[in-house]
């Protein structure tokens, strides 16, 4: 019998967080009985996907972690105790820093789609460590937009898919894939209401596209050409918003005369989509009065990744919408996801061995093996991997795995026995999501802003600690806790924010030193005396503060009187006390044309670097290889696919082992029928899958899904693998000219019948 009890928290599957209700129950109460959407969460309002409902395969999930490891010189793991595990960790670190300094030690991870809490944490250990080189799964997708959104408007940009007239979707499934609040709801309102559209951009009839005006099918890889052709339509029929232009812009007379010359009749036939229906969706957008756009891993996982993020730009730059309803608009945050301090143009900065751009902090995850596996001096010789699984998500898994052997020292930390856990000299496990307090920084609602601190369901079982415990030990066995200053910090906290603020402040104004451990600080001292379903959230008093010195109109119309630190401490009081979430900001949609942050304070149209790009599109495509006459798409969203979050096999209801899409045409010309085993084979790898042929896929196109080919242990004890696993089949030098991002969606392939 489940308990009565409806607790809330979130759903840690994607990046909307949805606010969820779980009912525990199962014979020791710990099993997710019953799931629904929480109808008091502010942003979700009780929405949540099919996904949600089987969490249980996450908090209960296969090859969970019970105590620390440490590897034998044999390559099997022993179990130590956490002083040996965070004793030992500490001194091999050091010794490799003090060694080859902090820049020879690379720190990967820091969260998923549900928790940003190790990001916070171990923003001390990798300080005191002198860690100089990181990044995540952002530098596989995302970095291209990030520098081309903080060239154009200084930050990042959003789309009110709730409010527009006309929404795009460019290489973007949020049927599937969600990112996007309510997807099924926004989508199916925007479908059926006569006076909006929506244009999809997808080589594929995705569900989204079945929903879809126009369904621009661009033959895979030829967005570039699409996209341009779009813009180009815009300016050569003069649909452009010449007063917004003026007023808001810069750039637009070096822009214009490039897509004047355009020839959007050869642009469209090169992407093979038909010119008429290209101008007619051009001219929905030029006469709406409002349009959202949205890209994704169609488009930045692909050739042109970041090109397309600029060209994207030039469909709702050139029109103005920004800054107004249903247009798009710069959210507030109550920290930047991209760190305070991190550039999106990277400052300059490059990958010490390969020279790769940096972009918002993080080195491009398609260089990192190459960083590793060299004998250049400054290669990284140690790893940190906190909430990721680099062996399995990352491009040629071959050669990551053979990179993450060859490191001194690889520490992981997470929840399950993964791919890249298998790999460690330490693995230190921490509890789930539902045993601690978590929270994530996907906080892009507007114009009312939405920040979720979810209480943990359940207590860790003995032998895991929560990520801030784990950063907070290593800093201590590192010598380099305060501990002296902690009880007077900690008796300031007992009496009250105001007196807590005014004594941390006077703390770090005497040592400066201290400031990039105040995670760990504010965890030992505000954290005890917080109540202890909220003592991982301590660290969110530094962002409450930041969001207060950065954001205090929208703050304070959310609802939060005082000013300055004050408050920051009603913001910070405010989320600990809401349980679904809770609105921290609210804004005006005019308010995003103060956000923006370009030397100018103006829409940047024009960048240098991306010229010559833009000017290449002329010389059309390059030959295919007939070698490889597929396109595959290494990592398809699917119903039943949730990155590697799930490691249990059995909470997909269909599609169990992820079968390869292929349409009827090519499944006849191959002699293939549904349900057979073809093998696919690519530069760099090969694989057997079962074929599913769908009439989605257009000729030549194939896709796998994401999250499959794990490794995980069966009830008799055995490790089996289910599905393809893509990145056997991806290869590193396949990446974008400017941010490294992977080109997964277009992946060289051959099929054939397996006898
Ligand atoms: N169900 C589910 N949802 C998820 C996740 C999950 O694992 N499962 N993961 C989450 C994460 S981490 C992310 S980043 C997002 C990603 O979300 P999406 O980017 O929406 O998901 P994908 O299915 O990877 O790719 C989107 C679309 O790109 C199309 N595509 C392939 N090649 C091309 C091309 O050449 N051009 C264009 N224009 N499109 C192309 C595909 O047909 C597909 O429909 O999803 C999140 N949501
Ligand atoms: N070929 C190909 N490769 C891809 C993609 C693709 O489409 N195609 N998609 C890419 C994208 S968009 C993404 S986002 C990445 C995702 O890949 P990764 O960033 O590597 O992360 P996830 O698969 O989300 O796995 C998260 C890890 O966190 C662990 N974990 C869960 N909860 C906790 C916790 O509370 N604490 C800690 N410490 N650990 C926890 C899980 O066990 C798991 O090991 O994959 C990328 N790789
Ligand atoms: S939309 Fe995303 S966060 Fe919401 S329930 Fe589905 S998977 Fe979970
Ligand atoms: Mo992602």
């Amino acid at each position: 019998m489940p308990s009565a009890t409806w607790r809330s928290t979130a759903c840690i599957l994607c990046e909307c967080n949805c606010g969820i209700e779980v009912q525990l129950g199962g014979e020791d109460g710990r099993r997710f009985a019953r799931i629904r959407g929480d109808k008091a969460h502010p942003g979700s309002k009780g929405y949540a996907c099919e996904k949600a409902s089987r969490l249980d395969h996450y908090q209960n999930g296969l090859d969970r972690l019970v105590g620390p490891l440490r590897r034998r010189p044999d390559g099997s793991f022993e179990a130590i105790d956490w002083d040996t595990a965070i004793r030992e960790v500490a001194a091999r670190l050091a010794s490799i820093r003090d060694q080859h300094g902090g820049e020879s030690i690379f720190y990967y991870g820091g969260g998923g789609q549900g928790n940003h809490s190790p990001g916070a944490y171990s923003g001390a250990t990798q300080s005191l460590l002198g860690i100089r080189y990181r990044s995540n799964a952002l530098a596989q997708e995302k970095t291209g937009e990030f520098w081309v959104s903080g060239k154009m408007i200084g930050g990042l940009s959003r789309g009110d898919f709730e409010r527009c007239e006309v929404a795009v979707f460019v290489g973007k499934n949020p049927w599937m894939s969600h990112g996007i609040s309510h997807a099924r709801v926004t989508l199916r309102k925007l479908a059926k209401d006569p006076k909006r559209s929506m244009i999809v951009i997808d080589p594929r009839r995705s569900e989204t596209a079945d929903l879809a005006d126009f369904h621009l099918q661009v033959k895979p890889g030829r967005d570039a050409w699409l996209v341009a052709a779009m813009a180009a339509v815009l300016v050569q029929e003069d649909r452009v918003d010449h007063a917004f232009l003026a007023a808001h812009t810069q750039g637009a007379e070096k822009l214009v005369p490039l897509l004047e010359r355009v020839d959007v009749t050869r642009y469209c036939e090169i992407a093979g989509v038909d010119e008429e229906l290209v101008r007619a969706a051009s001219r929905r957008i030029a006469e709406a009065s409002s349009v959202a756009v949205a890209e994704d891993l169609g488009v930045q996982m692909n050739v042109h990744s970041t090109l397309l993020s600029y060209l994207q730009r030039f469909l709702w730059m050139l029109t103005g919408n920004f800054g107004k309803a249903g247009a798009m608009y710069m959210p507030t945050a109550l920290q930047p996801l991209t760190g305070r301090r991190t550039a999106p143009s990277g400052g300059g900065r490059t990958s010490p061995v390969v020279g790769a751009r940096i972009i918002t902090g993080l080195v491009p995850c398609n260089v990192i093996a190459e960083e590793i596996l060299t004998d250049h001096p400054k290669r990284y010789r140690a790893m940190i991997v906190e909430s990721a699984n680099p062996a399995h998500s990352l491009a040629d898994s071959p050669r990551m795995r053979e990179a993450l052997a060859a490191l001194d020292t690889l520490v992981v930390i997470d929840v399950a026995m993964t791919e890249t856990a298998r790999l460690a000299d330490y693995v230190l496990p921490t509890s789930t999501q539902f045993e601690k307090t978590e929270f994530t920084l996907f906080n892009f609602e507007f114009p009312n802003n939405v920040f979720h601190l979810r209480r943990p369901l359940l207590a860790p079982p003995d032998g895991v600690l929560p990520e801030a415990e784990i950063h907070a030990r290593l800093v201590e066995a590192l010598g380099a806790m305060p501990t002296d200053a902690l009880p007077e910090l900690r008796q300031a906290a007992w009496r009250g924010l105001d007196e807590f603020a005014e004594a941390f402040t006077g703390f770090v104004a005497d040592n400066p030193q201290a400031l990039p451990l105040a995670p760990v600080i504010l965890y030992r001292t505000l954290g005890e005396a917080l109540p202890p379903a909220l003592k991982e959230g301590a660290v969110l008093w530094g962002a409450c503060q930041f969001c207060a010195q950065e954001y205090p109109d929208s703050i304070r119309r959310a609802g939060f009187l005082g000013e300055g630190p004050a408050l920051g401490n009603a913001l910070f009081e405010g989320v600990l006390a809401a349980r679904s979430g809770i609105v921290f900001t609210v804004d005006e949609f005019e308010e995003s044309f103060a956000r923006i942050r370009t030397p100018g304070g103006r829409l940047q149209l024009w960048i240098d670097e991306l010229e010559e790009a833009v000017q290449g599109l002329e010389e059309g495509p390059r030959d295919e290889d007939s070698e490889y006459p597929f396109v595959l798409s290494a990592g398809e969203r699917r119903s039943f696919t949730a990155n590697t979050i799930f490691r249990d096999p059995l909470w997909r209801k269909k599609d169990a082992d992820g079968a390869l899409f292929l349409c009827p045409e090519d499944g006849e010309r191959l002699g293939v029928a549904e349900g057979e085993l073809v093998r696919v084979t690519t530069r760099r790898g090969r694989a057997e899958v079962r074929v599913a042929l769908s009439d989605r896929m257009q000729p030549g196109h194939i896709s796998l899904p994401n999250g499959l080919g794990l490794d995980a242990t069966s009830e008799e004890g055995e490790l089996q693998r289910v599905g393809v696993a893509p990145n056997e089949l991806t290869s590193l030098e396949d990446r974008d000219p400017y941010a490294g991002t992977p080109w997964h969606k277009r992946v060289p392939a051959r099929v054939e019948r397996v006898a």
